[in-house]
């Protein structure tokens, strides 16, 4: 099934300041220049381009009561929220445009806030290399592209959590990770704590791409909103070099397809963050060129070949 919601938002958020790898502010005009724009409209897709959110610049600190920047990443997510609560309230599909990771915090915090007001059940798949579940109390970098999970969970910062209307925007069974391959020693005791659903590279190893997503997404209804939140260093670095925290030995471009092409078919993807993209690391323009690819794959694209 293609998803029915056919206007899609682009929000672009150039910045780096939940990261310690500067670069990742690129990333939305690096997206415009690969052709997400043209590509999507060559899906049939009508897009508007709403330009990029405007923030403070990185300050470049040392971490501060166990984090880095906390007031420029609230500023930041804050234009995020807003953003993204404007678009869902349109009825367009946001697509975000990293950016670190941390700016999940302002978006998953809105679509979580539409689904209550809406009634839909939200679940988010969050394609990593990283579980980003680490909190200021365990975090080794102080990094806040490391954190939003906890934030989103209600464990993290005062300033950061809280912002769907209640404490938790999500609850651990509300969230499926796909491609985890660096974790953090206290992290893992965290998931464990949390018991969240961790399909890590040996999961993947073991079991293969389709077997994992059709376990993820055997429990969907009508009802579900689904929200992707696709972080590029989940992609093997080798197929992906631009992004600012390489991890070796992560998912194939064909295995990523898949997993992309069995999330489009579900026809329930509501929204999309697309964040990580590091064009100061990348090799030309490949890893923001490989992104529109997903991207379109997770529209369907696939589905217009081959009909199910
Ligand atoms: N776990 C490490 C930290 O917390 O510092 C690395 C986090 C990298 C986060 C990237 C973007 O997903
Ligand atoms: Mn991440
Ligand atoms: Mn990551
Ligand atoms: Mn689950």
């Amino acid at each position: 099934a293609l998803v029915t919601a056919s206007t899609v938002s682009l929000i672009g958020a150039p910045t780096d300041v939940g990261a310690s790898v500067r670069g990742a502010g690129m990333g939305p005009d690096a997206l415009r220049v690969a052709g997400i724009v043209e590509t999507l409209r060559a899906h049939k897709l009508d897009v508007i381009d709403r330009g990029n959110l405007a923030g403070p610049p990185n300050p470049w600190h040392e971490p501060a009561n166990g984090v880095r920047h906390l007031d420029e990443v609230v500023t930041w997510n804050r234009a995020v929220f807003d953003a993204v609560s404007g678009a869902l309230g349109e009825g367009h599909i946001p697509l975000l445009m990293g950016g670190d990771h941390s700016l999940a915090i302002g978006s998953i915090s809105a679509i979580a806030k539409h689904c209550r007001a809406m009634g839909k059940s939200l679940r988010v798949l969050w394609l990593d290399a990283h579980s980003d579940v680490n909190t200021e109390a365990i975090s080794p970098s102080g990094n806040l592209h490391g954190m939003p999970v906890s934030c989103l969970l209600g464990h993290g910062p005062a300033s950061l959590v809280g912002w769907s209307g209640q404490r938790a925007a999500l609850s651990p069974e509300d969230i499926d990770f796909i491609g985890i391959r660096s974790v953090d020693a206290e992290e893992k005791q965290a998931i464990r704590l949390l018991g969240l659903s961790v399909y890590d590279m040996r999961h993947i190893d073991e079991y293969g791409m389709r077997h994992t997503m059709t376990e993820i997404l055997q429990d969907l209804d009508a009802d579900t909103h689904l929200h992707v939140s696709f972080d590029l260093d989940c992609l093997d670095p080798l197929e992906a070099p631009g992004v600012g925290t390489r991890v070796r030995g992560g998912p194939t471009y064909r295995e990523m397809q898949l997993c992309m092409e069995m999330i489009a078919d579900t026809g329930l993807m509501g929204s999309l963050d697309v964040v990580e993209i590091n064009p100061a690391l990348d090799v030309r323009n490949r890893t923001a060129e490989l992104a529109v690819e997903f991207v379109q794959s997770l529209f369907g694209a696939s589905t217009l070949v081959r009909e199910r």
